[in-house]
């Protein structure tokens, strides 16, 4: 089988799971829940069908815009004339979208002004990129963390003992999983000394390698914020990575004026205080969206199944029909392409245990 036939085989594969999940039976759901912004169908914790609930027809002249801000149960959309306008999320709201997250900062809906100058979100169209996850202790939720989105920075602190790279490999995998663009940010680069700097700039090195963009920065020294400036350039990203990573602090050097609160990080443990509590959309001068969000502190991987990973990892691409078996896990089999060139030094070692650490995550 030709390399490039297996793996658009593999894509393929997986996008007709998804369209047929989009556009096939399409469940009415039971309940919207607007607190927590999910929906709630008769049996709990069942995967969330895409629903539509209203025809189109019922939102002609409601106006169009952009969610700008989420925070429990208050969505700022900005609308397409400029006004910002405060909305809840109307009962019975209809969605193009399958994700459990109902609305999110960057999704296009269309909303009803009210007399007393809020609104009503009526209809939330389909996401053309997003972010997801697992939601937390929910198994078979996804939860998404911004839409429309060209770019995922990966934050990760310089300073940190807990600096690990299996993290950002999840980033990674969900934002190719959602359509994004991942890159690898470095944060907190004022910091880095003796011997730390070559163990970063090896772990760093790896990601640059495989062809993802690499960036150190400093958000108190304003070191690399230009190179950030220039990626973000015409482009909407969102900042990703653990509280204290100093994405809020990023925003506002790229901002250029302190926007968004900061928060201290704990001496004993070097983890932040989950400062941010809000999603926002900020308009960078010279170009650009840049969304913030608030530190996470688990990321599971949602809708993969395990023999699909690989195709996530590009560097595997080019030894997966090298295996001796097909399929193969590259976990334990033997004549294994993987297996041989994480041995040979082809593939980098770290990233292969990540593999095996995601894989393993999957299969519950
Ligand atoms: N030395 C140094 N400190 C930084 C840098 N960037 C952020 N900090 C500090 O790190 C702490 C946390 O920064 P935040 O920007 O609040 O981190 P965050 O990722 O937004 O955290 P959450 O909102 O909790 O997710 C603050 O005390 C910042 O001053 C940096 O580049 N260098
Ligand atoms: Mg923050
Ligand atoms: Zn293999």
């Amino acid at each position: 089988m030709a390399d490039s036939s297996r793996k658009s085989g593999k894509h393929n594969r997986l996008r007709r799971t998804r369209k047929d999940w989009i556009k096939g039976n399409r469940e009415r759901a039971q309940r919207i829940d607007p607190d927590n912004e999910s929906i709630v169908h008769g049996r709990e914790k069942m995967r969330p069908k895409g629903i539509t609930i209203d025809a189109m027809g019922d939102l002609e002249g409601l106006p169009r815009g952009q969610v700008v801000e989420a925070e429990s149960g208050r969505h700022d959309v900005k609308l397409e004339a400029g006004e910002l306008l405060s909305c809840q999320i109307k009962r019975g709201a209809s969605t193009e979208n399958e994700q459990s997250t109902l609305v999110v900062v960057g999704d296009f809906v269309r909303v009803q002004p009210l007399e007393d100058g809020r609104g009503l979100i009526h209809h939330v169209e389909e996401r053309k990129t997003w972010l997801g996850r697992n939601a937390a202790g929910e198994k078979g939720m996804e939860h998404v963390l911004a839409s429309n989105i060209d770019l995922l920075l990966c934050i990760a602190a310089a300073d940190r003992p807990d600096f690990r790279r299996t993290i950002i490999d999840r980033y990674i995998v969900a934002a190719l999983l959602g359509g994004v663009t991942p890159a690898v940010v470095v944060n907190k680069s004022d910091l880095i000394e003796g011997e730390l700097e070559e163990l970063i700039r090896e772990d760093v090195e790896v990601y640059g390698n495989i062809g993802y963009r690499t960036l150190f920065t400093s958000a108190e020294t304003g070191d690399g914020i230009d190179e950030l400036r220039d990626v973000l350039k015409g482009k909407t990203a969102v900042l990703i990575g653990q509280s204290g990573a100093g994405k809020s602090s990023l925003a506002n050097a790229i901002l250029g004026y302190d926007l968004r609160r900061t928060g201290e990080v704990r001496e004993k443990d070097r983890r932040g205080m989950h400062t941010t509590i809000s999603s926002v959309m900020l308009e960078i001068p010279g170009g650009g969206y840049l969304i913030d969000t608030p530190g996470l502190r688990e990321f599971g991987i949602w809708d993969l199944e395990p023999e699909e990973l690989d195709a996530y990892f590009v560097e595997f691409l080019d030894h997966l029909r090298e295996c001796r078996f097909l399929p193969c896990t590259h976990t334990h089999e033997p004549g294994c392409a993987v297996i041989a060139a994480v041995e040979s030094g082809d593939i980098d070692e770290g990233r292969y245990q990540s593999y095996l650490a995601i894989f393993e995550s999957l299969k519950r």
